[in-house]
């Protein structure tokens, strides 16, 4: 069995991770001092976000470089001492693969800008005027206009990140040519971002095409055949017909994918992101499971609840409050128990909650732009900062907080966006010491997913699919069964009449909540959560 399928993935998002410097931004000093943390919370391989030279407009997403490390972050030294401390201790890197955009600062887009004639400039996507009413993620038009050539230029995301042309041959050249030159340095693999927009038709509107495919299979032929590394691609277009065509062994496109469908389940449909709807319990059921079947033998799936563009998922599906601990761990317990490559995001594993800051903190340019963007379209403030509250990439992003002094351990400066007030309740010292803690439930999970191979291998059955107050499925593998059932209400819930679930009765292989004897064994306490194994 390949590697990465019995691995869990830790995403670390560096400027908000831990400050060696005392500039305010966390840096790749800061990760090494905590190389030790990762490993006794038992991950194998670290997912790093950009770390390479960027004007920074969308926090390193936009770069300028793909060969240098970003002076803010620190040295391409310190990266290798960072790659050698992992390898030491078993554990791999993946980096960051930004290849849809660049920035506008990276010299091809420069000289691509500036003269028609250039090389460079069918690097990029160009018109002589906006051919379509496209509009950008970061709102506004997809279309920019450039004065020095009379022309308008392509960018999906802000406009200091201009789309690269992917049918331009020397374009995919010089891709594979970085990601070979990082391979070679001895790094484990890449996430790639967007990777499946590479095939769009910016001419009809279309995000995704065939030849999206057909690019990953050149990129496979050209960097990833005869290595033995990772590849995850972010694909927030994929459905469970089109993840099996990515993640398939046979094709050689990538490893896994990350599909989005469960985290689009408290938007309403076709509005975007901010115009929000409460997520139903059994709609979330019917996501995963559709997406367990399509992939089971049929490709891989990633699994998970965060990452640096999503808000924290204790706050968003869970209880930030009352059962905190309780229901940071039952969702922790019903992604780790399913098929796929299991992704804890910084801070998740200590239950970090959202923020609720004043309009004036937030920093992320997805945020600011929607404000201006909503209040011409007539919101109002007050429903602009409810989306803000709930889904706010910054909720993600407040500083990683280590301990209970002033910035949260987190710099000795100035943080770039503010710590969460919440710092001195949830830190990852007082986390440490905590016998019952997130943290100790996490090392559990992983301990059992290394275990226990029916979770690599088994396949998925949703029980009791009807009833929207539990989720409860069954891994199965031969005779070997794994049952994972969790509460998802902040009630008692009585399970006596599910024939389904008379696994309860049995002994439980880990819960949240001290066990209890007899045919109390049949209730869930508020967001309960339980796994047993039968038949091993
Ligand atoms: O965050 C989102 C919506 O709020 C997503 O639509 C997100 O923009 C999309 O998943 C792509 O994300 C990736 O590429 C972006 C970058 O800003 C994100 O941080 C990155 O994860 C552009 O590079």
């Amino acid at each position: 069995m390949e590697w990465w399928k019995k691995s869990i993935v830790y995403q670390i998002y560096p400027m908000s991770f831990k400050d060696s410097d005392g500039d305010g931004t966390g840096d790749i000093g800061g990760i090494i001092e905590k190389v030790d943390y990762l490993k006794e919370l038992g991950v194998d391989v670290i997912w790093l976000t950009p770390v390479y030279e960027s004007p920074m407009d969308d926090n390193g997403y936009d770069i300028s470089n793909y060969y240098r490390i970003n002076p803010l972050f620190g040295t391409m030294e310190q990266l290798e001492e960072l790659l050698e401390k992992l390898h030491d201790r078993r554990m791999k890197l993946i980096m960051d693969l930004v290849v849809n955009h660049t920035s506008d600062e990276h010299e091809w887009f420069k000289a691509a800008r500036a003269d028609k004639n250039s090389k460079y400039h069918d690097y990029y996507i160009w018109k002589d005027s906006p051919v379509t009413d496209q509009q950008s993620f970061f709102s506004g038009s997809v279309w920019e206009y450039n004065e020095e050539t009379n022309e308008y230029y392509y960018h999906l995301f802000s406009k200091r990140q201009p789309d690269l042309n992917w049918s331009n041959r020397e374009v995919r050249e010089e891709v594979y040519k970085l990601i070979n030159w990082w391979l070679d340095k001895g790094i484990d693999g890449f996430r790639m971002d967007v990777i499946d927009l590479i095939g769009k038709i910016p001419e009809e509107s279309v995000m995704v095409s065939e030849k999206s495919h057909t690019y990953l299979q050149e990129m496979y032929r050209n960097c990833f055949a005869g290595r033995d590394v990772f590849t995850v691609g972010e694909t927030p277009f994929s459905t469970p017909e089109t993840a099996p065509l990515y993640s398939a062994k046979e094709r050689r496109e990538l490893s896994m994918v990350f599909g989005f469908e469960h985290l689009g389940l408290d938007e309403i449909r076709g509005n975007g992101k901010w115009d929000l709807k409460k997520m139903e319990v059994n709609e979330l059921k019917r996501v995963f499971e559709t997406w367990q079947k399509a992939l089971h033998e049929k490709g891989w799936n990633s699994l998970f609840w965060s990452n640096h563009d999503q808000p924290r998922i204790v706050s968003r599906i869970g209880n930030d409050t009352v059962y905190r601990k309780e229901s940071a761990k039952m969702l922790a317990m019903i992604l780790h128990g399913m098929q796929g490559t299991p992704y804890i995001y910084q801070g998740e594993e200590i239950g970090m909650t959202n923020v609720r800051f004043p309009l004036e903190d937030y920093r992320d340019i997805e945020t600011i732009n929607m404000v201006k963007e909503k209040q011409e379209a007539g919101w109002s403030m007050e429903k602009i900062m409810e989306g803000i509250y709930a889904k706010a990439r910054d909720n993600a992003r407040t500083p990683i907080q280590w301990d209970d002094s002033e910035h949260a351990g987190f710099t000795d400066g100035t943080p770039w966006l503010k710590v969460n007030p919440n710092y001195k309740e949830i830190n990852v010292k007082r986390t440490l010491q905590e016998t019952d803690s997130i943290f100790a439930f996490y090392q559990k999970l992983i301990q059992i997913r290394k275990e226990y191979d029916v979770i690599t291998t088994g396949d998925f059955e949703l029980l009791c699919g009807e009833d929207e107050r539990i989720f409860a499925y069954v891994r199965r593998s031969g005779n070997e069964k794994l049952y994972v059932i969790a509460n998802f209400t902040d009630k008692m819930v009585d399970c006596g009449n599910c024939s389904s679930l008379s696994f309860m009765e049995g002994e439980c292989l880990l819960g949240n909540y001290e066990p209890e004897k007899g045919k109390d064994n049949l209730l869930l306490r508020p967001y309960e959560c339980r796994m047993y194994a039968v038949g091993f």
